[in-house]
């Protein structure tokens, strides 16, 4: 079961959200003799300073200077609270339009069309130089920092040597690390920059160091490439990571569309047709229009997040292309509709089936149990449905005759766990 292509791997950069939204679950419960719970402070920071030592040595070895280490690293103090975060157990995901609404409050969009009017000119370089619309850059800045009033306060390299000692994170927490040593070495920040949200993202468009290091821009060119007080930085920053990700200008992020009732759900989600092969199949723009022969030639898969009864997308390459900045569907399906709203358009109109209950992480553990009893391959049971859990909701469905659309609530749970 792919976590990194769950719904509910909510990015951990997402600061302005972080509140509210369900981070990132572990794949696996942790080892709580690894963890180095149940083991004396004293034992717990006598390994932090012994692993201190041992990235220290590994990273001089790679060249990087001792002077360096010793400000960093060296300095570092377990960040217990990251730990915590990391390893705390989400009992609901977020049902996505209730994502959705609150990436699309009325005081986001309120606020981002204000900010888009007291940036004019930097937006107008912007769509410019990287070719990306000035309300998906304003997007991604109102959901990653609310426009740079949420960066998150947390000695970035306490977290990420916390994560780099041990945990489920140890790989990421390395690579993330050595990143940072990067930047401070190249001179692009200094490192009392180095202040982000308790997960390692950082600045009004919350990047993480690897992020920071291989995309970021000083778009401002004063030097500093400065993604906590320079929107110029900061935004151009994520329009060169969209850009070098595959961004296509003029293309759509998502359309939603009506498909007719008889729809053939098990072609959703992962088969890329043309929006004419779409049309084809009898999926018509949700907005009463037609598609412009354009937009017919493009490709297309189709998604309904919430089933058969909510909404139905046809989603683009843009939209993947947003997800390498944000790995959820429910995180693009945010930007893409607060993008709408603030250049002031609807995207979705259909209403979601908000009378559905949402499984708990243990619900979806008993599912994944069940099914791969009754013999439909969830790949594994981890709590998370992700793609390979998706598949094999579907082939169950199938062959009980309902539609196949890949989403389960706590009516259809009951009929999976009926013996
Ligand atoms: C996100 C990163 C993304 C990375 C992902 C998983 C940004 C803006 N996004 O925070 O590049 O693939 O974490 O580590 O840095």
């Amino acid at each position: 079961v792919d976590i990194q292509t769950s719904e509910s791997a909510v990015n951990l950069s997402d600061a302005a959200l972080l509140t509210a939204e369900a981070v990132t679950p572990p794949t696996a419960v942790l080892n709580t003799a690894a963890t180095g719970q149940g083991d004396s402070a004293m034992a717990q920071a006598q390994r932090f300073a012994h692993w201190k030592d041992d990235f220290t040595r590994r990273a001089i070895a790679k060249g990087y200077s001792p002077q360096l280490l010793a400000i960093t690293v060296g300095r570092a103090t377990m960040n217990e609270r990251a730990l915590e975060r990391d390893s705390s157990q989400p009992e609901f995901t977020r049902p996505v339009w209730s994502y959705i609404k609150s990436a699309a409050s009325p005081e986001r969009i309120e606020r981002g069309q204000a900010e888009l009017a007291d940036h004019t000119a930097i937006f107008d370089e912007l769509e410019q130089t990287y070719g990306v619309p000035r309300q998906i850059l304003a997007a991604i800045w109102g959901l990653e920092s609310s426009y740079g009033r949420i960066l998150g306060n947390h000695d970035i390299i306490n977290s990420l040597a916390t994560f780099a000692f041990e945990g489920r994170r140890t790989k990421f927490g390395e690579a993330q690390l050595f990143a940072s040593l990067d930047l401070i070495q190249s001179g692009a920040v200094r490192v009392e920059q180095l202040t982000g949200s308790w997960a390692g993202a950082m600045g009004m468009t919350q990047f993480i160091p690897t992020t920071f290091r291989d995309y970021a821009v000083d778009f401002d060119r004063n030097g500093n490439t400065d993604l906590w007080t320079s929107e110029a930085d900061a935004l151009a920053s994520a329009a060169n990571y969209l850009t070098r990700s595959g961004w296509r200008p003029n293309e759509p992020v998502m359309a939603e569309v009506v498909v007719p009732v008889d729809f053939d759900y098990s072609q959703s989600e992962s088969t890329k047709k043309t929006v004419a092969a779409w049309t084809a199949l009898g999926a018509r723009p949700a907005n009463g229009l037609q598609f412009s022969p354009a937009a017919n030639q493009l490709e297309a898969k189709l998604l309904a997040p919430a089933g058969q009864r909510g909404p139905k997308l046809l989603v683009f390459k843009n939209f993947d292309v947003i997800k390498k900045y944000n790995n959820s569907t429910s995180y693009v399906m945010g930007i893409a509709s607060l993008g709408e709203a603030l250049g002031g358009q609807t995207s979705i109109r259909n209403p979601w089936p908000e009378d559905d209950q949402p499984l708990t992480f243990k619900d979806k553990e008993n599912m994944q149990k069940a099914l791969t009893a009754k013999g439909f391959d969830t790949g594994g049971v981890d709590g998370q449905v992700g793609p390979a859990t998706r598949r094999a909701i579907r082939a169950w469905q199938s062959a009980n005759g309902l539609p196949a659309d890949g989403y389960v609530e706590q009516r259809l749970l009951a009929r999976i766990m009926a013996p």
